[in-house]
């Protein structure tokens, strides 16, 4: 005879599900785009946990897409090659020989990892690079970063069929230049741009620090665009956040109706940010 245990974590797991149905209400149908950052990706259990957090939104009605970063990944086979590379500004200069390199390992290794741990946990994921369908036509940023793009014409319709067709976008933030070159975008300005394209709810930039910090050290849960300026000109906001938070404050201009700064590498991460009272890293509004 089977009898049932009431385990307190039981109860703790319904009383949980049963206090994320207004979230689930609020994002019944939303644009959620999500910043997948090179730093972020860890392990391929942290990949499986990220991967049933994607999958999860899409069976309660978000409309998900993943735009993922590599540059460790990036550097570790530009290494194997002897390949030097140097960042100016927070963006790899980026010759022909480089962004070879960079096509090959965003728009196979990486997105096809992503493609596949999404997979392997029932959704369906496509993988795209900003060439595919015109998604993301750029022009040259600067002359002396070589083959580094920015976006400069977004088709998104394909996305908007793919979410029709309960289909996860997976996107290499790589683009085609007017001349038929290869441009490699930054993963953070890549997924800006594909969430102003799709006027999306959310924008999730996950990475590996926990948020916006104020001058004491300690994160700041919530942050009006205003405020970011003002933490950038008193230098609080410095380094490696300024890409993020400027690609934030780009993406509210836009139409992109919030973006999260968040830890990538916490469990659940994603489903702590859209489901829980609690939230998860620096929100920051208009
Ligand atoms: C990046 C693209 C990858 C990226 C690069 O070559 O590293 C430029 O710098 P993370 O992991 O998000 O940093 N492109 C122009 O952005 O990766």
């Amino acid at each position: 005879m089977k009898t049932r245990d009431m385990n307190r974590d039981w109860i703790a797991t319904a009383a949980t599900l049963s206090s994320a149905l207004p979230y689930l209400q609020r994002y019944d149908g939303a644009i959620v785009v999500i910043k997948l950052g090179g730093n972020a990706m860890g392990s391929d259990e942290a990949m499986e946990s990220f991967a049933r957090d994607v999958v999860l939104l899409r069976h309660v009605g978000v409309n998900p897409v993943v735009v993922h970063g590599g540059g460790p990944m990036i550097n570790a086979m530009l290494n194997r090659l002897d390949i030097q590379s140097e960042f100016v500004n927070g963006k790899r200069v980026t010759d022909q020989a480089t962004v070879e390199v960079v096509e090959m390992v965003l728009s196979g290794l990486v997105n096809k990892r992503i493609v596949q741990a999404i997979n392997r946990q029932g959704g369906t994921a496509v993988g795209l690079s900003g060439k595919d369908a015109n998604l993301m036509q750029c022009e040259q940023t600067d002359a002396s970063l070589g083959f580094v793009g920015t976006p400069s014409k977004m088709n998104p319709k394909l996305l908007n069929d793919l979410f029709a067709n309960d289909v996860i976008p997976v996107i290499a933030p790589l683009g085609a230049g007017p001349e038929g070159e290869t441009f490699n975008v930054n993963g953070d300005t890549a997924a800006g741009a594909v969430a102003s394209a799709l006027k999306a709810d959310r924008l999730l930039l996950l990475t590996d620090v926990s948020g916006v910090k104020n001058a004491a050290g300690e994160v700041v849960t919530e942050l009006k665009a205003g405020q970011i300026r003002e933490m950038t000109r008193e230098g609080t906001i410095a380094g490696g956040m300024i890409p993020k938070t400027e690609t934030a404050l780009d993406a509210l201009h836009n139409g992109v109706r919030a973006v999260v700064i968040l830890d990538g590498r916490a469990p659940n991460a994603v489903l702590l940010e859209l489901f829980t009272e609690h939230g998860a890293g620096s929100l920051i509004r208009p």
